[in-house]
């Protein structure tokens, strides 16, 4: 991988790759897009990791956004309609992966920061952070999925108070309205992001891969068929050497060690 404004560091099964453009807090530029679509590439076909973290470097900001520079020199609708899509592309990628995402969200995160958090499983924020989808503020719209995802998250109210507002809320406001998980103290949030990547990534990986594909499924489908597709799951993961290791493991009283098969 060709890393500029991303940082990897793998400890263990676990992947933390930090956003860092200090000059721009950490604004998505189409580069720094570019490489996120790589980590995803690396991160998804390497039986070694477990679970990824994102975060962004400083104290600051997490993400503040799309780069607005890339925005202003937008020449034609069209033009602008492409660089959405494909920023949206990485963003359903993300969401895609049969690993669990965290982000940690350590400072601001405004418009497609915010919009990549919204495609992670799980949102950690300091209790510093600051988030919100400030676009029709700057006379455009959320593009990276902020009007999609966040109304299916908070709901369609709470999301057109976000977006109509552009007002950024701070951590407790967020965690009341289930835009995130847990808030915690700044200087604690690694720390818990990685104790909680480290148990996600130690489940039996195509278990967890077929859980997550069938919570997004189900949310797209009756319950009687999401509990359908969920019980053929169930009848897949019993032909894993891991379903039987687990069961094994358990009745001998030890930590199961699983392969990832
Ligand atoms: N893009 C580019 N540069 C940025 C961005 C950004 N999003 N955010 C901050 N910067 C730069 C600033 O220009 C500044 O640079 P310089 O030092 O050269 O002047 C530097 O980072 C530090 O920022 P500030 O001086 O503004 O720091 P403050 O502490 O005063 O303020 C804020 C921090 C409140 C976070 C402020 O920087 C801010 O409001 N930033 C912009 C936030 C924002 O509006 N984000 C949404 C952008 S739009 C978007 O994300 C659309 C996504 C969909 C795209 C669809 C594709 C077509």
């Amino acid at each position: 991988m060709d890393l500029k404004n991303l940082i990897w560091e793998q400890e263990g099964r676990v992947v933390l790759v930090t956003f860092n453009r200090p000059k721009a807090l950490n604004a998505l530029n189409e580069e720094t897009m570019n490489e996120l679509a790589q980590v995803i590439d690396r991160v998804e076909s390497d039986d070694t990791i477990g679970a990824l973290i994102l975060t962004g470097a400083g104290e600051k900001a997490f993400i503040a956004g799309a780069d607005i520079g890339e925005l202003q020199a937008l020449k034609t609708p069209m033009a602008a309609v492409a660089k959405a899509r494909r920023g949206q592309q990485v963003l359903a990628r993300l969401e895609a992966l049969g690993k669990p995402v965290i982000a940690a969200i350590n400072g601001f995160a405004l418009g497609g920061g915010l919009e990549l958090a919204l495609a992670c499983d799980i949102r950690l924020a300091a209790d510093s952070a600051r988030m919100g989808l400030p676009e029709l503020t700057l006379g455009v719209v959320p593009g990276y999925g902020g009007t999609q995802r966040l109304a299916r998250l908070i709901g369609e109210g709470q999301a057109k108070l976000l977006i109509f507002s552009g007002r950024p809320i701070g951590a407790a406001e967020a965690r009341e309205l289930g835009l995130v998980e847990k808030v915690l103290p700044a200087g604690e949030l690694l720390a818990e992001a990685k104790k909680l990547a480290a148990g996600m990534a130690n489940c039996a990986p195509v278990a967890l891969a077929l859980a997550k594909g069938a919570i997004h499924a189900g949310l797209d489908m009756e319950l009687d068929a999401g509990c359908s597709l969920e019980a053929h799951y169930v009848g897949m993961i019993t032909t894993t050497e891991d379903f039987q290791e687990g069961m094994k493991a358990f009745f001998e009283k030890r930590p199961a060690q699983f392969k990832g098969y």
